[in-house]
C-alpha cells in the first residue's frame, strides 16, 4: 500500500506510471491499440487505487474509535460522473491531464467517456448525492445505502417534439468504482405467515430474495476522509431449477434468477408522484431489510448492548421511501433479540429521523392494507401497535397512519422518527401548519429546518475551471471547504478590472456551449445573449408553461416591433417528463413547437431563440449552469419544497428570477434583494387567490398580453398541421389553472423585462452576478451536513485522528 504518499503530492510522472501499469495488467492492452474507453479505465484505476488509501484510513479510524456511524438511506443517489470528482477532490487534476497528454491523450475526451450513473429522479437523489460527498469532506463516518438498479432514470430523446423513452444502461459500459462483496449478502424475506408461539410472534416469509452489497468510496476534498455508498442488488436465493433443467425446461430453469432480478431491476421514473405499485414496495423492504441486517452486523461486531444502539448508529429516512425502516427495526429488537415492545420502539425511535421533500399531497406515499399486509404480514401488526400506542394518550386520529384501510407512510415516519426535518425554511414552516400540524402539537420539538445545499467541489470547483482560478488567484483556495470566504471577494468586486476578468469567464463558458449546442444539436446561438435557463423535471408546479407563454408574448411584441432595442436572449430548457404524466410531456413538445417556429423567423431570431436540450443529467447540468445568466425558479408558491438547482446557479453567478418559494426565500436574502428578480404571489397570497372562482379568467381579461399569447396556443399557431394539439393545456390555464400561471404572468412579465434592461447594462450586470457569487457560500452541503451533525444525528468528525 502507497498510504504513505499523501494523494496531494503524486507527480505526473508517478501517475503516468501507474496509467500505463493499470493498461497493462488490469486491462491486458498495450498502448498503442488503446482506445478511448481504456485509457479512461486506467485512469479511473490509477485514481481509485489513491481513493482506495484514503478510504481504509477512514475505515480503520471509525473501527479503532468504535465511531457512531451514520447511515443515509435512500432509494435514490444521483451520481454521474465520479472520474473527475476523484482527480479534483485528489488535487490531481494538473497531473492528470499532463499525463495523459504525455501518453498522447486528451484529458477532457477520455473524462467524457465515462457513463452518468443516474440512480435518481431529481433534487432527492442529488441531494443525496451532494451529502455523501460532504460527509466525507467532513470526515463524518458514514454510509449511503440505496439499491443498484440496473437501469437508471430512462434516456429521453425527442421525435417530432415528443419525449421518447429509452431504457438507460449505464451497466453495459465499464467503470472503476464499484467492489463486488458477495460476502455482504442477506436473505431477504417476502409474504408468508405470522406465527404466535408462547406469547411471542414470529414471520415465516414464504419467499427469499438476497440482496449482494457493490461499494463505491466517495473521496471528500483533499482526499483526507473516504465514506462508502453501499448499494444493494438483488440476486436469487436458489439461482437454479435443476429439476427443469434436467426436464428440459431451460427457460423455467432460469426463471428463479430473473424473477429475483426484477427487484433491482429499474428506478421507478417518478418525481413527486406516487405509483403505489407493488414492485415498488419490494423495492422499498429490500433496500431496508438489507441495509438494517448490515448495520446490525457491523454495530455486534463492535459492541456487544444492543440498548448502546442509538449512541452508534444514526439512520436517515431520505424521505417516506425506507419508512419500513421503523416497524422492521421494532421488528427486530422484539421479536428477534427479545426485547419489551416498549423498549423496542424507544430504541428504534432514538436511531431514525425522517427527511420530507414535499407537501404535495399527490406524493405522499400509502399502501393499501391488503398489498402491504400481503407483503409484510408482521411488518401491519407491528403498524397497528405503533399506531395503538402513539394515540392512547392522544384519541383524535386525523393525522393517523392507518385510515381509510391504507398506511400511510408520512405519518408512520413522523411517530417513528426523533426529528423530522424540512429542507428549507419556509418548507418546514408550511409542514408544520399543514401535512403534519396535528402531530407537531403533539411533539412540538420535533420538526426541524436543515435548508439544503449542494457540494461547492462539484457544483464550482470542478464544472467552472475559469471562475475557479479567478476566486482562488483573489482569496486563495481555502473557499473550497470553507464556502462562506467567497464573502472575501466582495472587495474585489468594486474594481472593473476584476469585473472584467469575471465577464471573461462566463463569456468563455458560453462560448463552450454554445459550440457544444451547435456540434450536438446543430443550432447556433448568439453567445452575447443573455442565456435564460429552465433545467429541472417537467412539472406543473415548476411552470415551465409560465417561461414559454412568457417567452411566446415576447416574440409576439417583438414581431410588432422588430426594431426597438431588445436584450437578445436564449432560452434553454432541459428536463424530464414521468412518462406516464401527459400534460408534462405536452408541455415538452409545446416548447419545442415554439422553438421550431421562432428559430426559423428572420425577424426576431437575432434577439429571441429557444431551445429544449434532450436527455438532462447531471453531465449537462455541469455544462448549462457554468453558463447561465439567468435562472429560471418559478415554481407556484408554497410548492417547491426547497429546489437545490437554484442554489447551483446563484453561487455561478447567474441572477435568478423567482418567486417566494423553496430556498428562494434565502437565496434572496443572501444575496441581495436588489441582485435578485422577484415576482409572483406568496404562499399565503396563493391560498387567497385560489378562493376566487374565475381567478384565471380575471387575470387573462386584465392583460392582453398574456391573452394573446394563449389565443395562439389555443389556436395552433406553432403546430397548424394540427391546430388543436394543445387546445387543452391553454383550456387549463384559462380555466381551473390550479398553478396559478395566468395570475402570476403580468408579474412575471414585468420581472423578465427588468432582468433585459438589467442585462443591457453589462457593468451593472456583472456586479450583480459576483455578488451572486460572494454571497452563496451558506448553500454549500458543508453547512447542511454540519446542521444534520449537530442537530439531528449527534455525530462528530474524525479528521486528524
Ligand atoms: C424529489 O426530487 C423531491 C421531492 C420529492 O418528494 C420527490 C423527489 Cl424524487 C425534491 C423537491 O421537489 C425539491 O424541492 C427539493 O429541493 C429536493 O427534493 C431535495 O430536497
Amino acid at each position: 500500500m502507497n498510504i504513505a504518499t499523501p494523494p496531494t503530492q503524486v507527480t505526473t510522472h508517478a501517475l503516468r506510471d501507474a496509467i500505463v501499469r493499470h493498461l497493462c495488467y488490469s486491462f491486458g492492452r498495450e498502448p498503442d491499440y488503446a482506445g478511448t474507453e481504456d485509457w479512461r479505465m486506467a485512469l479511473s484505476f490509477a485514481i481509485r487505487d489513491h481513493i482506495a488509501d484514503s478510504w481504509f484510513k477512514a475505515a480503520g479510524v471509525a473501527r479503532r474509535e468504535g465511531a457512531k456511524r451514520v447511515y443515509y438511506l435512500s432509494m435514490e443517489f444521483l451520481i454521474g460522473r465520479l472520474l473527475e470528482d476523484g482527480i479534483v477532490n485528489l488535487g490531481l487534476v494538473d497531473q492528470a491531464r499532463d499525463a495523459l497528454a504525455a501518453l498522447g491523450q486528451d484529458y477532457d475526451t477520455v473524462l467524457a467517456d465515462e457513463p452518468d450513473a443516474a440512480l435518481g429522479n431529481g433534487g432527492l437523489g442529488r441531494l443525496a448525492a451532494c451529502f455523501l460527498e460532504s460527509l466525507s469532506t467532513l470526515g463524518c463516518p458514514a454510509y449511503g445505502y440505496g439499491i443498484r438498479y440496473e437501469h437508471g432514470l430512462f434516456r429521453q430523446s425527442f421525435q417530432g417534439g415528443r419525449q421518447i423513452e429509452a431504457p438507460e444502461t449505464w451497466l453495459t459500459q465499464r467503470h472503476a468504482w464499484e467492489f463486488e462483496r458477495p460476502d455482504a449478502r442477506f436473505h431477504i424475506g417476502f409474504g408468508g405467515h405470522v406465527e404466535e408461539r408462547d406469547g411471542a410472534s414470529v414471520w415465516h416469509p414464504g419467499e427469499y430474495v438476497d440482496a449482494e452489497a457493490y461499494d463505491t468510496p466517495i473521496v471528500g476534498w483533499k482526499g483526507r476522509w473516504a465514506n462508502t455508498l453501499r448499494l444493494w442488488s438483488a440476486k436469487a436465493a436458489d439461482p437454479f431449477d435443476l429439476p427443469a433443467f434436467n426436464r428440459g425446461d431451460f427457460a423455467a430453469a432460469a426463471e428463479p434468477e430473473a424473477l429475483a432480478r426484477t427487484i433491482s431491476r429499474v428506478l421507478y421514473p417518478d418525481d413527486t408522484t406516487e405509483q403505489g405499485k407493488e414492485l415498488r414496495l419490494k423495492q422499498e423492504f429490500f433496500l431496508v431489510a438489507a441495509a438494517l441486517r448490515d448495520i446490525l452486523a457491523r454495530f455486534d461486531k463492535e459492541h456487544s448492548d444492543i440498548r448502546q444502539l442509538p449512541e452508534k448508529v444514526a439512520i436517515q429516512l431520505n424521505d417516506t421511501h425506507p419508512a419500513v425502516a421503523g416497524p422492521e427495526l421494532v421488528r427486530i429488537l422484539h421479536d428477534e433479540r427479545g426485547l419489551p415492545f416498549d423498549e423496542a420502539m424507544t430504541i428504534t425511535r432514538a436511531c431514525l429521523s425522517y427527511t420530507n421533500h414535499t407537501l404535495l399531497p399527490e406524493a405522499l406515499e400509502s399502501w393499501g392494507e391488503g398489498l402491504f399486509g400481503r407483503l409484510l404480514p408482521r411488518h401491519l401488526q407491528i403498524v397497528d401497535m405503533i399506531d395503538n400506542e402513539h394515540y392512547e394518550a392522544n384519541p383524535s386520529r386525523t393525522q393517523s397512519m392507518r385510515s381509510d384501510h391504507q398506511v400511510k407512510m408520512g405519518q408512520l415516519s413522523f411517530v417513528m422518527a426523533h426529528k423530522v426535518n424540512g429542507v428549507s425554511a419556509l418548507h418546514t414552516e408550511l409542514m408544520k401548519k399543514t401535512v403534519f400540524s396535528e402531530l407537531h402539537r403533539l411533539h412540538p420539538d420535533r420538526i426541524v429546518n436543515q435548508t439544503n445545499g449542494v457540494t461547492p467541489r462539484r457544483w464550482l470547483l470542478a464544472c467552472n475551471p475559469r471562475l475557479s482560478s479567478l476566486i482562488t488567484d483573489t482569496i486563495g483556495e481555502g473557499w473550497v471547504d470553507d464556502l462562506e470566504r467567497l464573502r472575501e471577494l466582495e472587495p474585489a468586486i468594486e474594481d472593473a478590472a476584476w469585473r472584467e476578468r469575471f465577464d471573461a469567464a462566463k463569456r468563455a463558458n458560453k462560448a463552450d456551449l454554445s459550440d457544444w449546442m451547435a456540434a450536438t444539436q446543430g443550432v447556433s446561438v448568439n453567445p452575447d445573449a443573455m442565456f435564460d435557463v429552465q433545467i429541472k423535471r417537467l412539472h406543473e408546479y415548476k411552470r415551465q408553461h409560465l417561461n414559454i407563454l412568457e417567452t411566446i408574448a415576447l416574440w409576439q411584441e417583438i414581431k410588432d416591433n422588430p426594431n426597438a432595442d431588445w436584450t437578445p436572449r436564449v432560452v434553454l430548457f432541459a428536463g424530464k417528463a414521468a412518462p406516464g404524466y401527459a400534460f408534462a410531456k405536452d408541455i415538452i413538445r409545446l416548447i419545442n413547437d415554439v422553438a421550431e417556429v421562432l428559430n426559423a423567423d428572420k425577424t426576431t431570431r437575432d434577439v429571441l431563440q429557444v431551445l429544449f436540450l434532450p436527455n438532462y443529467n447531471v453531465t449537462l447540468a455541469e455544462r448549462l449552469i457554468p453558463a447561465a445568466d439567468l435562472s429560471e425558479q418559478i415554481s407556484t408558491a408554497g410548492k417547491e419544497a426547497s429546489g437545490t438547482g437554484n442554489m447551483k446557479f446563484a453561487l455561478n453567478g447567474a441572477l435568478t428570477i423567482g418567486t417566494l418559494d423553496g430556498a428562494n426565500v434565502e437565496i434572496r436574502e443572501h444575496v441581495g434583494a436588489d441582485n435578485f428578480f422577484l415576482f409572483g404571489m406568496t404562499a399565503s397570497e396563493v391560498m387567497e387567490r385560489r378562493k376566487i372562482e374565475d381567478h384565471a379568467a380575471q387575470a387573462i381579461a386584465a392583460d392582453p398580453r398574456l391573452a394573446r399569447a394563449l389565443e395562439a396556443v389555443r389556436t395552433g399557431a406553432f403546430c397548424p398541421d394540427e391546430p388543436d394539439r394543445y387546445a387543452h393545456i391553454a383550456a387549463n390555464l384559462a380555466g381551473p389553472d390550479y398553478f396559478l400561471v395566468a395570475s402570476d404572468f403580468a408579474d412575471y412579465w414585468r420581472a423578465s423585462r427588468e432582468a433585459d434592461a438589467a442585462f443591457a447594462d453589462p457593468a451593472t450586470w456583472t456586479r450583480k452576478a459576483a455578488l451572486n457569487t460572494a454571497r452563496s457560500g451558506w448553500f454549500s452541503s458543508d453547512r447542511t451536513i454540519r446542521g444534520y451533525m449537530q442537530d439531528i444525528w449527534a455525530a462528530r468528525s474524525y479528521l486528524g485522528q
